[in-house]
């Protein structure tokens, strides 16, 4: 018994012995050790400034606990601001966040054998068939010819609403009966851009909510016998924790290769993109500003970040 309580004092004083030597060291050197106490209200700070921001809790403790694994034992010079390298150490830490290569749309519609089939997939009422309106003018205005594909066969009206955007911007629709199989919808679209030299197919989905198994299936199935180019992952900027689990979930059934990110003017704080980029570590390819058809922005990850670092007074334009 004295034996182990003589090696745990042992123990407990070369510890502390390690401990005052390395923070004697560099304080000779005019340095001090960061320890759980310097960082605390710092970290403290950026975590209440993440969870404001919108940024999923599941989300927020890895990256603060990433940041605090990084900074806690570095050493750091007299008089340097703690909250300044607590905020450089989390910027770092959010830019991983996003995958190492951005999805240039342009690029990828002009790369691509035509016709490109774009599929767009999300739950109810995140701005799923305003997005694909605002795309097609953006692809319009690029210089490409345009299908759309009411593959929402499931929700009253919504091939009504597809077809007035597609009388908005002069563009043709593919639409099948209320009912009808959603991935004929979209087989159709590719057949008559096929026939027709059109560069690309946007289709819209129904909203569905991500733990509807049925739901998920059909998509599943448009996505098999259709062989989209793009799966794109639209949800809102309100999302905020919802949006950890419904990405992951269309991630896992259908493969999402990037998202959009709607609603940003309503709720700007747009801590969802960081979510929804960690869930899936897949691009976001667009920002939705508003309701009208040029209200779509180029996600810029820089941004984002410099907002939630409360760097750029938040202007949704402030995009470098
Ligand atoms: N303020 C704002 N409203 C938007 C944006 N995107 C879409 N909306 C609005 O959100 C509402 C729903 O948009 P829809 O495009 O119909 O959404 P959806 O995902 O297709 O909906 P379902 O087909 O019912 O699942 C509409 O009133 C849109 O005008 C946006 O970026 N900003
Ligand atoms: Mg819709």
């Amino acid at each position: 018994m004295f034996d182990k309580l003589r090696t745990k004092l042992r123990n407990f004083s070369e510890t502390i012995e390690r401990k005052v030597t390395a923070k004697g060291k560099a304080a000779l050197e005019g340095e001090t050790i960061l320890d759980d106490e310097d960082l605390k209200k710092p970290l403290e700070e950026l975590e209440t400034a993440l969870l404001e921001s919108d940024v999923a809790l599941s989300v927020v403790e890895e990256l603060i606990s990433g940041v605090r694994e990084e900074l806690e034992g570095k050493r750091k010079k007299w008089g340097l601001d703690t909250g300044g390298l607590v905020k450089e150490a989390l910027r770092d830490a959010l830019l991983k966040v996003f995958p190492v290569k951005r999805l240039d749309f342009e690029e990828f519609v002009n790369n691509k054998q035509k016709p490109v089939n774009i599929v767009f997939a999300g739950v109810n009422g995140t701005g799923k068939t305003t997005s694909i309106a605002k795309v097609a003018k953006k692809l319009l205005g690029g210089g490409h010819s345009v299908v759309l594909a009411s593959a929402d066969t499931y929700r009253a009206g919504a091939t009504e609403q597809m077809e007035e955007h597609a009388s908005n911007l002069g563009i043709k629709v593919i639409k099948h009966q209320y009912g009808a199989d959603p991935t004929a919808v979209v087989y159709d679209a590719m057949k008559y851009a096929k026939a027709n030299r059109k560069d690309v197919v946007l289709a819209d989905t129904s909203g569905r909510m991500h733990t509807s198994i049925n739901l998920m299936e059909q998509l599943k199935k448009i996505c098999r016998v259709t062989k989209p180019d793009l799966v794109i992952f639209v949800d809102e900027a309100v999302a905020g924790n919802d949006a950890v689990e419904r990405a992951k979930k269309f991630d896992e059934v259908v493969g999402i290769d990037a998202s959009t990110l709607t609603k940003i003017d309503i709720d700007a704080k747009g801590g969802t993109a960081i979510s929804i980029a960690h869930s899936t570590s897949k691009p976001i390819l667009f920002l939705g500003t508003g309701q009208g058809y040029d209200d779509l922005e180029s996600f810029n990850e820089g941004w984002l970040i410099d907002r939630l670092l409360g760097e750029n007074g938040g202007d949704i334009r402030n995009v470098s």
